[in-house]
């Protein structure tokens, strides 16, 4: 029997779907990556047919792709053509909201925002955040130990993450479903799942811990002439707010202005700026804002600040967030692309965004280099577009910003992982001896190298 008889012989028509019948946003993800069209699909119910479905893979040597929201950027949820690919879509619940003990139990098909909701509605907070938010899944951002926009208030998704389900490659259910703070007894098996791209298992629930949220919450936007005064005014954001600072982003120029174009959204300050920051924090005193108008008054005093608003509503807030969460509209704003995910000591970044943006442009004078991040975690990201070129040179692109980012001692990925398109360079950033501790892992909990192989560290 081929494999596909075997999957639908176990799990029936409802669950598995041929390769040719495969609708196509379960071929692609966000990468830009070329879609491929999997031997079959399959999407099923319960953690018992995720196990039946490895277990058959497991027999017959199929590899098999972990599917979440597949807006990953790295391509590691991107089908391969003689395997599997498996959608958690269809286990999209949350399971429970416990106030008392603070934690949120969901499905790994449940998308972050129905999460998120369901904390809220509680009174609580989940503490993962990215634009991805209404597609991404909490199985996904798990896999990849997804950062975000509140990394430096709540941290990873590895810091919000208290049990897991997962299925390991031969079907064997491991539950480690804890829901205490505090448990410490032998090796804390979650965290090898979580941040390791569906390589090792698959994950298929999870408890997240919540956090108080903050009833006070301001948003700011400010230009700032330059690195310098950027980085003098995350400092004085952070003596000011404490661990109230939630989110500090910042937009280059070159970012800001054609993506604002792009969507067509309002200028929020006077005049152009050097750089464009989002400041947000969350608090419990209702002072807040007018402790960030005094911060926002300081730093234009200070010459920080060029200049800055705040948002008085929901509807102003969003606003001042539109450009900087317009990720999902590269593609058709930009085209083709080649996306970055640097993490670079602050100290470093001012050189950094030069000599990478002086050597992009040396080889393809019209290039489009558009610089942002999470400044308040050290993470820049850049999309690069040639444009007029049928395919994009990515291959010559890669090597020169991350030959730039070892020499500044950074890393090739902060937050997105490696999925396909890192992979070339996992050595730039992890040691011989890391990368081969994480294979003799794979090699332990998945002998025949099933799940996403050619993915991040897996063979
Ligand atoms: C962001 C995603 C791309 O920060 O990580 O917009
Ligand atoms: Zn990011």
């Amino acid at each position: 029997m081929s494999v596909l008889d075997r999957l639908l012989a176990a799990l029936g028509p409802d669950a598995v779907t041929a390769g040719p019948q495969v609708p196509e946003r379960f071929c692609h993800d966000w990468s830009g990556e070329p879609a491929v069209q999997p031997l079959a699909l399959i999407r099923p119910r319960t953690t018992a047919e995720v196990a039946i479905a490895l277990r058959v893979c497991f027999e017959t040597t199929t590899p098999i792709v972990p599917q979440g929201g597949r807006s990953g950027l790295c391509g590691g949820a991107r089908p391969i053509s003689q395997g599997i690919a498996l959608s958690l879509d269809r286990m999209n619940r949350v399971i429970a909201v416990d106030r008392l003990q603070s934690t949120l139990t969901g499905e790994a098909g449940c998308v972050l925002e129905t999460a998120q909701a369901a904390a809220a509605g509680a009174g609580l907070l989940l503490g993962v955040d990215l634009g991805a938010r209404g597609t991404c899944t909490l199985g996904g951002v798990i896999s990849t130990n997804a950062g975000g926009n509140q990394v430096l208030r709540y941290g990873m998704t590895r810091d919000n993450v208290l049990g897991l389900e997962v299925v390991l490659a031969d079907g064997t259910v491991l539950p480690a479903m804890n829901s205490l703070l505090k448990n410490n007894v032998g090796i804390d098996l979650k965290q090898m799942f979580i941040g390791s791209e569906g390589c090792l298992g698959v994950v298929t629930q999870a408890v997240f811990r919540l956090h108080p949220r903050p009833p006070h919450n301001v948003t700011a936007f400010a230009g700032c002439a330059d690195t310098q005064a950027m980085l003098s005014l995350l400092a004085h954001c952070r003596a000011v707010f404490g661990p109230a600072l939630t989110s500090f982003e910042v937009m280059w120029p070159g970012f800001y202005d054609l993506m604002r174009a792009g969507i067509g959204a309002p200028h929020p300050v006077q005049g152009s700026h050097g750089l464009y920051v989002i400041i947000e924090a969350g608090g419990f005193d209702a002072r807040i804002t007018d402790q960030m108008e005094a911060c926002l008054a300081d730093a234009l005093e200070a010459g920080l600040v060029g200049d800055a608003t705040l948002a008085h509503n929901g509807r102003e807030e969003r606003g001042l967030w539109a450009v900087r969460e317009s990720v999902s509209e590269y593609g058709r704003i930009l085209g083709a692309l080649t996306p970055f995910d640097i993490g670079l000591s602050l100290d470093r970044m001012e050189e950094a965004v030069a000599r990478m943006e002086a050597a992009l442009r040396q080889r393809w004078p019209d290039v489009r280099a558009l610089f942002y991040g999470h400044m308040g975690d050290s993470n820049l990201h850049l999309v690069v577009n040639v444009p007029n070129v049928a395919v994009q040179p990515s291959k010559e692109i890669k090597p020169l910003i991350y030959d730039l980012t070892r020499e500044l001692g950074g890393t090739v990925s902060a937050e997105h992982g490696i999925g396909t398109i890192k992979r070339d360079v996992i050595g730039y950033s992890r040691s011989d001896a890391e990368l081969a501790a994480m294979r003799a892992v794979k090699a332990a909990l998945d002998p025949r190298g099933i799940l996403n192989p050619g993915r991040s560290f897996a063979p």
